[in-house]
C-alpha cells in the first residue's frame, strides 16, 4: 500500500508517522508514505495557495489550481492500473470506522486531501476527490492530524505490517466487541488481587470468563455496539 498526503504541512505528517510502527513498516517496506507539499505547486510567484471567498464571508479558501497540480503530479507516478481513491478529510465527510479502514486497507494506493483556511474550492473537490470522510464530530484546526489518524488505521491492517498477524483481528471492534480487563504481576497490588480464575489454568474458564466481561462492558458502556452484536449473532 502506497499513501501519499497532500498537505501544506508535510513535515508535520511525515514527523508524526515515521515515529510510530507505522514508521518501521515503511522501513520494511510493507507500506510507502509520502507527504506532497501543495505550496509547492502554486503557479503565484509568492508560493501564495488561499484567497478570498466569492460572495464574502470570513476567511480564505484554499484554490483550485495549486491542490489540482499537486493531485496531477502524484496521480502521474502512480504506477497501478487502478484508479485511486482520493480521500478529502473534512468534518463535512462520513464518519470513518473500523469497517472503512478494512475496506481501504485492499486499495493499492490511497492519495489523502488535507484541507486548510475555511476550505477548498468546490470545483477541485468535484473533480478529482471520490470520498469525504471525517473522523468525527468535533473542530479541529485542519486535516493532517484526521489523515494521519486514517493512515494508522489502515496502515496496520495491511498484512506484514503487524508482527502480531491475529492481534488486528482479534481486538475491539474485530468482533464488534470492547476488550476484557487484563492484569499482569504482582498477583496483589494495593490489596486488588487479580480475578482468581485467571490464574486456574484452565482455558475454556478463562475464554468464557473473558467474553463474559467483554459481552458487560459493551453493554454498559456502547450499548450501540452491543446492539449490533446481538443482530449479528441472531444473524
Ligand atoms: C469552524 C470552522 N468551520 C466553519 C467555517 C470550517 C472548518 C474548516 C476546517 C472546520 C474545521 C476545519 C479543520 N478540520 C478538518 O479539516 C477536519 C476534521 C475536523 O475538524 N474534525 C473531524 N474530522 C475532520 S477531517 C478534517
Amino acid at each position: 500500500m502506497r499513501f501519499h498526503i497532500l498537505t501544506l504541512f508535510p513535515e508535520m505528517v511525515m514527523q508524526g508517522l515515521h515515529t510510530s510502527i507505522i514508521g518501521r513498516a515503511a522501513e520494511r517496506g510493507h507500506i510507502s508514505i509520502e507527504a506532497v507539499n501543495i505550496r509547492d505547486y502554486t503557479l503565484d510567484k509568492h508560493g501564495k495557495v488561499d484567497d478570498y471567498t466569492y460572495g464574502g464571508g470570513a476567511g480564505m479558501l484554499m484554490q483550485a489550481q495549486p491542490v489540482y497540480d499537486a493531485y496531477k503530479a502524484v496521480a502521474e507516478q502512480i504506477i497501478s492500473e487502478k484508479k485511486p481513491r482520493v480521500i478529502f478529510v473534512t468534518p463535512q465527510g462520513r464518519t470513518f470506522h473500523q469497517g472503512l479502514a478494512q475496506e481501504l486497507a485492499r486499495e493499492d494506493d490511497l492519495i489523502f486531501l488535507c484541507g486548510h483556511y475555511e476550505g477548498v474550492d468546490e470545483r477541485v473537490l468535484e473533480e478529482i476527490v471520490t470520498d469525504e470522510i471525517s473522523i468525527g464530530d468535533y473542530v479541529l484546526t485542519g486535516g493532517e492530524l484526521p489523515a494521519m489518524v486514517m493512515v494508522d488505521a489502515i496502515a496496520r491492517l495491511v498484512p506484514g505490517v503487524l508482527h502480531n498477524t491475529d492481534s488486528a483481528v482479534t481486538e475491539s471492534f474485530g468482533d464488534g466487541l470492547l476488550e476484557y480487563p487484563q492484569y499482569s504481576r504482582p498477583e496483589v497490588w494495593h490489596d486488588k488481587r487479580v480475578p482468581q480464575i485467571l490464574l486456574s489454568g484452565d482455558h475454556a474458564k478463562v475464554d468464557a470468563w473473558r467474553l463474559e466481561q467483554s459481552l458487560v462492558r459493551t453493554k454498559e458502556r456502547r450499548p450501540d455496539l452491543y446492539m449490533a452484536y446481538l443482530e449479528r449473532k441472531k444473524g
